[in-house]
């Protein structure tokens, strides 16, 4: 059977879930999403994500055309509707179809789409070897212009610095501000470890604040790490004991070498080990319960 892909309040074969060349979700990356992981029939935060969504929505003015409740129980129909276990899970909510022109009041309605399909994973030797990475030309967004804090559909300013880095022989970028501070990579935050601090970007600085960093901050609270979130320079990450990067795809990911310099061991440290083993255990004991062998839906339940 075709891949059942949730649009405007049905769901439908991947072959006709198609969008109109008007959507301004297409014409402007007028619009926001999310990416979204459950793990063994439980959706990993998919609160937080739906949150994060509403609010991105909220700085643009678009309005999500549905409360978060349907949309929560919309993930799950989509998830069961495929009987998918293990998924990674799309959600779009574009300004919808227009006519040719900017202004989003000619949009009545906002286009939503939820895609769920199985989870490519990472190769497993990344978690032991560790990434190379390197700080790239391209800065991010001033928060100013396009606040990274929003999930939204333009995501050019990230695929540019994973041009840079892909062109360049290295797994992904590190993304400065204008002022030289460290930011996240194009699709994970940043981490450094410095014998019991754990340190990260604040918002400020200009990065999209990530479920899976904010889970990391929790285990490492717990663990007896001082949690900080501060600017700081590519000196500081060159010099740590530990760097890692976090994301809904990747989980968490060592890093061995940043601009050819080595980081700590150049392999996995232990702490970042420790965090791996601690966030898988919550991603599998944590999250919204859904039945995969596609039960009635709306018995999603939270554990
Ligand atoms: N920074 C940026 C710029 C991101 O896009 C993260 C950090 C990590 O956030 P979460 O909430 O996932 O811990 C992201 C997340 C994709 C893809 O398809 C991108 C993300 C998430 C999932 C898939 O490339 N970005």
């Amino acid at each position: 059977m075709s891949l059942q892909i949730y649009l405007n309040d049905r769901l439908v074969p991947k072959e006709q879930a198609v969008v109109s060349v008007f959507d301004h979700g297409l014409l402007y990356g007028d619009g926001v999403f999310e990416g979204i992981r459950s793990y063994d029939g439980l959706v990993f935060k998919l609160r937080e994500h739906l949150v994060r969504l509403y609010e991105s929505a909220h700085t643009l003015m678009l309005k999500v055309p549905m409360p978060i409740e349907r949309l929560e129980a919309a993930v799950i129909e989509t998830l069961q509707a495929n009987r998918l276990r293990d998924a990674y899970i799309r959600l779009v909510v574009t300004r919808g179809t227009g006519d040719l022109g900017l202004d989003p009041r000619k949009c009545p309605t906002a286009t939503v789409f939820i895609i769920a399909d199985k989870i490519a994973l990472y190769p497993s030797e990344l978690y032991e070897k560790g990434l190379e990475l390197m700080t790239c030309p391209t800065v991010r967004n001033h928060p100013e212009a396009l606040n990274p804090q929003l999930k939204t559909l333009n995501y050019l300013n990230n695929i540019l610095a994973r041009i840079e880095a892909t062109n360049a022989g290295f797994n992904e970028a590190i993304l400065l501000n204008a002022q030289g501070y460290v930011t996240e990579c194009t699709g994970e935050n940043i981490f450094y470890v410095s014998g019991k601090r754990l340190v990260t970007p604040p918002p400020y600085v200009g990065i999209l604040k990530g479920i899976t960093r904010q889970s990391v901050m929790d285990l490492a609270a717990k663990s007896g790490f001082q949690v900080i979130e501060t600017p700081f320079t590519r000196h500081d990450l060159y010099t740590a004991d530990e760097v890692f990067v976090t994301g809904t795809a990747a989980e968490i990911v060592p890093v061995a070498k940043i601009d050819n310099r080595r980081i700590g061991s150049g392999n996995a440290g232990p702490v970042t080990k420790d965090f791996i083993r601690k966030f898988r255990e919550l991603t599998r004991t944590e999250g919204v319960r859904y039945d995969p062998e596609g039960a009635p839906a709306g018995k999603a339940a939270r554990v």
